[in-house]
């Protein structure tokens, strides 16, 4: 073989390594980021605020693979802060999984993030004026299957020029707390979002607000406020917006329509949305015209953004669907999640003002299972019954080999194998 040959395929090679997906079924401009896969470990040990073994003391560092050997609700009293290079694999938390209550997390210049299956629900007595979760500058990162809820200013919130690549998928992003009551702004300046599959539910206005390179398929938007569904941008920066196979469902809070504030600054590529705006008990909507005047007044364009979409594109019905069986951190479902979706399948019924999370009918965060810690011999993370299936070895710290030369850590081969990776 030529020396040139051998450039040219370790080339490939390298291209193939770092074009790996953050998971099986990562989609979207976040869709390749490396989370913790170039450092180690860290097993979460118990659900204290902080100290060893803590969450908190998890992602204060960069380069860690983040797993658990408990499940339950992680009281916080100041923010959670993400170091760059982080993996939360909620999904590994034994019994109920993993809620964190209290106050709201920053994931600002958490570059490279990956976060999967975990509640995250800030509440009253967190930090006045914050978001549940904010990033304010950042790239690469990719949340899947969370639930978030609760923010005293957004809920999820990204805003900021310094902000790109970022997916927000299959999660529910839920109850903005009055006064202010946001879903979450979704606002960068060329940097991409992408929002696929996921449920907002129960928010006064903005859910979302976008503005800037969006895409925003196949997501559920029931019960919004007098503030707003989707509000396109209001801006007089520019917006190009991919809008496809979206269904909007009005609740008893719903005062208004799905679309509005768009002005000739906000392209938007419109398909195949749905909106069931007569509250009358059953899911029946229609499709939303292709006209400016039923999206807000938007300048519609009519061929697609070149934003990376989702490998399969549902209807929006099946978008229902989905969010309803799968959406948030659905590996198991907690009270709160189980109430939403009642409220969503009472299809305009059911929804209601939230400003205290502990009144009635939410009751706080409820209790989660903590499940049995698993036996790991070694202490790499991995559960030796998990090693035994994977063929690493029970009695080495071996989690970030490579067993199957796939790319991803045996850690994450674990973790990706508890939970399904396609729709
Ligand atoms: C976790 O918190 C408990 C109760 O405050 C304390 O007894 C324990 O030592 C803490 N664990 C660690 C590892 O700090
Ligand atoms: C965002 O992703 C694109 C495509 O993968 C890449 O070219 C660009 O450098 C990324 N931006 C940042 C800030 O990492
Ligand atoms: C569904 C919901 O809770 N909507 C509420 C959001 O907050 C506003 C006030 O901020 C209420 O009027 C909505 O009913």
């Amino acid at each position: 073989m030529k020396l040139l040959q051998i450039a040219s395929l370790l080339g490939a090679f390298t291209q193939t390594c770092t074009a790996i997906l953050a998971f099986p079924g990562a989609e979207g401009f976040g869709r390749n980021a490396i989370g913790g896969r170039q450092g180690s470990v860290y097993v979460v040990t118990n659900l204290n605020d902080s100290g060893a073994g803590s969450l908190r003391d998890a992602v204060s560092k960069s380069d860690r693979i983040v797993v658990f050997a408990v499940g339950g609700v992680v009281k916080i009293t100041e923010r959670l802060v993400v170091s760059k290079r982080v993996s939360i694999l909620g999904q590994t938390a034994p019994g109920g999984g993993i809620t964190v209550y209290g106050n709201g997390w920053s994931f600002s210049n958490a570059d490279e993030a990956i976060v999967r299956y975990i509640r995250i629900r800030m509440g009253k007595s967190g930090t006045s004026g914050k978001d549940a979760i904010t990033i304010a500058e950042g790239s690469n990162m990719i949340f899947d299957h969370i639930s978030v809820s609760w923010g005293r200013d957004e809920t999820f919130s990204i805003s900021g020029d310094a902000v790109s690549n970022i997916t927000i998928q299959n999660s529910i992003i839920s109850q903005g707390l009055e006064t202010h009551s946001c879903g979450g702004l979704i606002q960068t300046g060329n940097g991409g979002v992408s929002l696929f599959r996921n449920l907002y539910i129960d928010n006064k206005t903005r859910n979302p607000k976008v503005k800037g390179t969006n895409d925003f398929t196949n997501n559920v938007v029931y019960n919004w406020g007098g503030g707003g569904g989707y509000i396109a941008g209001d801006s007089a920066g520019e917006s190009w917006a991919n809008i496809v196979g979206n269904y909007f469902i009005s609740g008893p809070s719903t005062s208004v329509t799905a679309f509005t504030r768009g002005n000739a600054n906000f392209h938007g590529y419109v398909e195949k949305n749905f909106y069931d705006s007569d509250k009358d008990g059953s899911l029946n909507g229609k499709e939303i015209g292709v006209a400016s005047s039923n999206y807000g007044g938007m300048d519609i364009v009519s061929t697609k953004h070149g934003h990376p979409a989702p490998t399969k594109i549902l209807s929006a019905a099946d978008a229902v669907s989905y969010a309803q069986n799968y959406a948030g951190a659905s590996k198991v479902r907690d009270d709160v999640d189980k109430r939403l979706i009642s409220e969503l399948t009472s299809w305009g019924k059911s929804g209601e003002l939230i400003s205290d999370e502990n009144a009635s009918p939410m009751s706080g965060p409820g209790t989660i299972d903590g499940g049995v810690k698993p036996t790991d011999t070694d202490g790499d993370g991995i559960p030796d019954d998990a090693e035994a299936k994977l063929g690493t070895d029970k009695g080495t710290n071996d989690a970030m080999g490579d067993k199957d030369g796939n790319g991803y850590k045996n850690v994450e081969d674990w973790a990706n194998s508890l939970v399904p990776s396609s729709y």
